[in-house]
């Protein structure tokens, strides 16, 4: 049996979640908003631009569009900086356990990330020989909880959408991975992924038995 396995990324393979705070956080600083970690978790999986949209919501402020782009350069050459020194130390745990049982029993592999800067990430890490098909920021228009990301990223592996797994740490990934009639996995906590058909802490509480019985569905 071959299944299609759709990794998130940034949550779920690596954590730079951390790392778009602490640009964000600078980003607001300056601009004098407040900007807390709770606020961070709702930038989840969200685009860049979408992210600028509410830190400036939150603080009340409009830019032109000139100063919007400028902003949002700055935020993200900071971000640039962070990556650039990322290792394989920074994969998350049992990730490479996952994605080298899944290879071991022929599946097929796709990242479905809003991240523009995701080959990047996966360079650093040296993960990018995993996956047969990367769809990110870059080929998609229609932001997460559309299913868009990861329809094309089915498309991508030619397996049908319903024989596709989904690993996701947001909301609104495992939204989009649900809309896209595909078996989510939540990546986290239960209580905040409860739309998810299953949900872990991380991979290393995800037993390959678990994996087995996914594959034979
Ligand atoms: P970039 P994912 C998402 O990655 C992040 O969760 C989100 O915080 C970020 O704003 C978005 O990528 C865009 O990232 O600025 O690098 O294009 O979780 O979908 O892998
Ligand atoms: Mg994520």
């Amino acid at each position: 049996n071959t299944k299609g396995f759709i990794f998130d990324l940034d949550g779920v393979i690596v954590d730079t979640a951390k790392y778009h705070y602490l640009a964000w956080k600078n980003l607001a600083t300056s601009l004098e908003i407040p900007f807390s970690e709770a606020q961070n978790e709702q930038l989840k999986g969200v685009s860049r631009v979408a992210s600028l949209h509410k830190i400036l919501t939150w603080g009340a402020i409009s830019l032109s569009e000139e100063a919007f782009n400028a902003t949002m350069n700055k935020k993200n050459e900071e971000y640039l900086s962070y990556i650039s020194k990322m290792t394989t130390s920074e994969i998350l745990p049992d990730v490479v356990r996952v994605l080298d049982f899944l290879k071991e029993t022929n599946q097929k592999i796709a990242l479905g990330s809003a991240s523009k800067n995701a080959r990047i990430i996966l360079d650093k890490v040296a993960l990018k020989e995993y996956f047969e098909t990367i769809v990110d920021g870059t080929n998609v228009t229609k932001a997460k909880p559309d299913p868009e990301v990861f329809l094309n990223a089915a498309e991508g592996l030619q397996v049908p959408p319903n024989q596709c797994v989904v690993f996701e740490d947001s909301v609104a990934g495992i939204q989009a991975a649900n809309s896209a009639g595909m078996i989510s996995i939540g990546i986290g906590d239960k209580t905040v992924l409860h739309e998810a058909d299953h949900v872990f802490r991380d991979f290393t509480e995800m037993p390959s038995e678990f994996i087995k019985e996914l594959i034979k569905k």
